[in-house]
């Protein structure tokens, strides 16, 4: 296919980039944290979105080059931030593909000794699939994971098919309501309800909730009058150049 092909090309030859999104802390405003988002632009199809090309690549299996060469990116960038006295948890997506290698431990592992990088500030952002095969292997690999001290969210909580009983026995630190449930807010009753009901049930259970997709400053009060205790989203800023989020993060700190 022609597009995987550029999109293999694109990575040997420098074209993609990792984009770092903010997580906000509601409260105080300030930056705590960075989603590292993949971005490329080509010579031929220009900026092709990542939701058109990651589950191309997902299907070929290439997401587990991607996904290496991303992570590594982005521990190497947490490592600056942090040597500069700005440490902040970088947030890696991670597909499922990725998370069933079986060496994935290790190397989570291997890069953080690399580069230096404390487990805490490193986060996977997994989505409901991963656990949905294998169950038994995956929840030792969570395990030992969480052992080392990476954290570890649910993304897109709540569009899933799983079951909420994972959360009980599962190392799980954070949940990313999904920016389809914040679209909705305030107005629409069944995107409150919902969204309400993630973040007391994230209280109760001790596991921090973010909230993404969040566009407006009704929305942002909304949520902290919820007491949801993170945001990411446009009202902050969109995913920027490793170079643009340091200086946001320098300014934020
Ligand atoms: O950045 P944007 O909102 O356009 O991303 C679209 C989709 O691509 C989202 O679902 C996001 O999680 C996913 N995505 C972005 N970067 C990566 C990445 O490095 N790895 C994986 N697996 N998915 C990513
Ligand atoms: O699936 P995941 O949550 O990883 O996807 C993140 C995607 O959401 C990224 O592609 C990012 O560009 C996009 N995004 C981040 N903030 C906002 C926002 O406030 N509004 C909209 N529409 N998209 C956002
Ligand atoms: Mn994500
Ligand atoms: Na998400």
């Amino acid at each position: 296919m022609k597009l995987e092909h550029a999109m293999r090309q694109a990575l040997g030859e420098q074209r993609l980039d990792v984009h770092y999104q903010p997580q906000v802390n509601l409260l105080t405003g300030r930056i705590v944290g960075a989603e590292a988002l993949i971005r490329w632009t080509d010579p031929e199809f220009g900026a092709v979105s990542p939701a058109q090309f990651v589950p191309l690549a997902e299907e070929s299996g290439y997401i587990v080059t991607l996904g290496a060469w991303v992570m590594e990116q982005a521990v190497r960038e947490a490592a600056q931030w942090m040597h500069e006295g700005m440490p902040i948890v970088v947030s890696v997506n991670v597909s499922a593909l990725e998370f069933r290698q079986t060496d994935f431990v290790e190397r989570v592992t291997r890069l953080l000794a690399v580069h230096q990088l404390p487990p805490t500030l490193l986060e996977l952002e997994l989505t409901e699939t991963i656990l949905l095969q294998d169950a038994q292997e995956m929840e030792l690999r969570l395990g030992a994971l969480a052992g080392l001290g990476v954290g570890l969210a649910i993304d897109d909580f709540g569009t899933g098919y799983s079951s909420l009983a994972y959360l009980k026995k599962l190392p799980i630190h954070k949940l990313k309501i999904d920016q389809s449930f914040v679209r909705g807010l305030p107005e629409d009753d069944g995107d409150r309800a919902i969204v309400s009901a993630i973040i007391s049930m994230g209280h109760a259970m001790r596991i921090e909730v973010v909230a993404e997709g969040v566009e407006t400053t009704t929305q942002r009060a909304v949520l902290q009058q919820m007491q949801c205790e993170h945001f990411q989203g446009f009202l902050c800023s969109p995913g920027l150049p490793a170079a643009q989020f340091r200086q946001l993060l320098g300014k934020s700190t």
